[in-house]
């Protein structure tokens, strides 16, 4: 069965592509111009309804959300150790990766889509203020995590939590939080993106790790 991913460079399909990358799966990926509104084209909303990327298509099965794909990943490839195993370090990698994609994430569209919150721009001004300042709080969640990680957030190996803590990471530069306020998230996503696996991600969408503009 032959795996397609439909990602969009920066987006949060980023999380399932260096998934992909780590677990040196053989894969086809297929871009998605978010700015050319390609996820609303018909022959996209025939694959995913909801017009949002990441879909990891397996021969015919169709797979969207990010945990869901994470975890069908990890339980296609192992080996790769893309989320623990088994017991309460599975349990709690879960936790974080439900929270970064229910959370954190969704926090995140309030900062860069304001306007699907609100069609009153003035509101959508205060809608976008208000979720900076929550969003900043939200990586300093994960910063703490970011200290404790040994040495990556769900243990011993790169995986899930590392990617989506680099997505999220970055995205804090578009809202005006230097990533340098983080240190140990910083730290972290660094060595995560100097991994071969995920260089070859970035490469493919690239990617500016630093998009903070002073
Ligand atoms: N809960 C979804 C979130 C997906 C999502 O928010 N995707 C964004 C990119 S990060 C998207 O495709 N946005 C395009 C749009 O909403 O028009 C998941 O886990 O896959």
């Amino acid at each position: 069965m032959s795996l397609k991913l439909y990602y969009a460079p920066g987006a949060c399909s980023f999380v399932p592509h260096s998934s992909l990358e780590l677990a040196g799966a053989t894969f086809e990926p297929a871009l998605i111009k978010l700015h050319k509104a390609e996820q609303r084209a018909p022959e996209y909303l025939a694959i995913n309804p909801r017009g949002q990327v990441p879909v990891l298509v397996d021969g015919d099965e169709v797979i969207t959300q990010i945990p869901a794909i994470v975890l069908y990943l990890d339980g296609k490839f192992p080996e790769a150790g893309l989320l623990p195993a088994s017991g309460v370090a599975r349990t709690r990698a879960l936790q974080t990766l439900a929270w970064m994609n229910n959370t954190v994430h969704p926090t995140f569209t309030h900062v860069f889509m304001p306007q699907k919150f609100t069609a009153d721009e003035a509101a959508q001004k205060a809608v976008k203020a208000h979720a900076v300042e929550v969003y900043r709080g939200l990586l300093g969640e994960i910063e703490a995590l970011a200290q404790k990680a040994s040495p990556w957030l769900s243990g011993d190996k790169p995986g899930a939590l590392d990617a989506y803590a680099l997505t999220l990471l970055r995205w804090g530069g578009f809202a005006g939080i230097d990533p340098n306020s983080l240190p140990a998230t910083w730290a972290l996503v660094q060595r995560f993106a100097a991994l071969p696996a995920v260089a070859r991600a970035i490469e493919r969408e690239r990617l500016e790790l630093n998009v903070f503009k002073g």
